[in-house]
């Protein structure tokens, strides 16, 4: 009866199909108790560029859940001692403050158990045989929303890059993927040299030009993979996932020439601009980043007392 909740309680005669779980890709959570169909569907998202977690185990889709803030939930109506319904309802409070679209697969047609559904707030629903074209569509389209509503949500407006409410979620990513597979990354943060006396001399305008210019800057040198967070004023965290800690120290050093030569423009007169950093080493699974941004912030504040324009590790 699917009108019926009951608790969703570990079961291990379940299958868990895939965990292949890659920080540069959007992850579809699949959820279904036909172990060929689940198959079917991990082979043909991953195909189309999707990284894949897939389980037919309810119980482990919550976990998963909870763990990976998935772009995408695909999951199955019925299950032998469970539903979807009662999944999307053990996960509403976690979906009211994290955007992730769900769509629903089943055999069953009913008008009830579509408008049912659609009024727990699940954004999507297909029939069984899976048109595997129009799936795909589908979760594109749904992808793009979900990317268009970050864009809202997590992006600086003046510089472009990430906001703090984005390194939050980032941090939980990354941390995730450290326990599954170890993974480290170098964790920097860099801060303009002598900015106060820009603002100055030039103007906050001008300021707010070398602010956008020095993202342009680091977006146009750091590779695709690493992340630039407005984290204060004129104060970025950097990201580097699977990066040791000496080869981030030389890149943003090599970094600091580049961007050294960078010419402003202040009518007439052309000036240039600096900046220092601390970089550190993440390679334990904390709680918050807290304690790390602490070590990098540290070492920032070594490189600026030693004379700026420089990077300490
Ligand atoms: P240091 O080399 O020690 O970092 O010197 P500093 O002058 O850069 O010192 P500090 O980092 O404390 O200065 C931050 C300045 O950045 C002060 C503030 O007016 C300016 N600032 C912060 N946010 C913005 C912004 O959005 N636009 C502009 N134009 N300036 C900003
Ligand atoms: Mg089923
Ligand atoms: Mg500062
Ligand atoms: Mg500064």
């Amino acid at each position: 009866d699917i009108n019926q909740p009951s608790e969703i309680t570990p079961d291990a005669q379940y299958t868990t199909v895939a965990i292949d779980y890659r920080i540069d890709k959007p992850l579809a959570l699949i959820l279904d108790d036909d172990v060929a169909l689940l198959t079917y569907l991990k082979d043909e998202l991953e195909a189309a560029g999707w990284s894949v977690v897939a389980t037919a185990s309810p119980y482990k889709a919550i976990e998963y859940f909870h763990a990976m803030a998935p772009d995408s939930l695909i999951l199955d109506l019925h299950f032998s001692d469970s539903d979807g319904f009662q999944v999307i309802e053990t996960l509403s409070e976690k979906l009211k403050r994290q955007y992730v679209p769900t769509m629903m697969i089943s055999h069953d047609t009913s008008r009830q158990a579509k408008l049912k559904a659609y009024r727990m707030g699940i954004d999507d629903m297909m029939v069984k045989p899976i048109d595997m074209e129009e799936m795909l569509a589908r979760l594109d389209r749904q992808l793009r929303n979900k990317r268009r509503l970050e864009q809202l949500l997590f992006i600086d407006e003046l510089t472009g890059a990430y906001n703090r409410k984005y390194m939050h979620d980032l941090f939980n990513k990354l941390f995730t993927e450290m326990k599954r597979s170890g993974e480290v990354f170098s964790l920097a943060v860099l801060d303009l040299d002598h900015f106060k006396s820009v603002n100055d001399t030039y103007g906050h305008l001008i300021g707010d030009e070398v602010l956008r210019g020095f993202v342009a800057f680091l977006k146009a040198n750091l590779r695709s993979t690493d992340s630039i967070i407005r984290y204060g004023g004129e104060e970025f965290v950097i990201v580097m996932p699977r990066l040791e800690v000496g080869y981030a120290k030389q890149l943003l050093t090599e970094l600091i020439e580049g961007f050294s030569q960078m010419s402003f423009h202040s009518g007439d007169a052309v000036f240039h601009c600096s900046f220092s950093g601390g970089v550190t080493l993440v390679d334990e699974p904390t709680s918050s980043s807290h304690v790390w941004i602490e070590a990098a912030d540290t070492a920032l504040y070594q490189a600026k007392t030693a004379g700026r324009r420089q990077i300490v590790a």
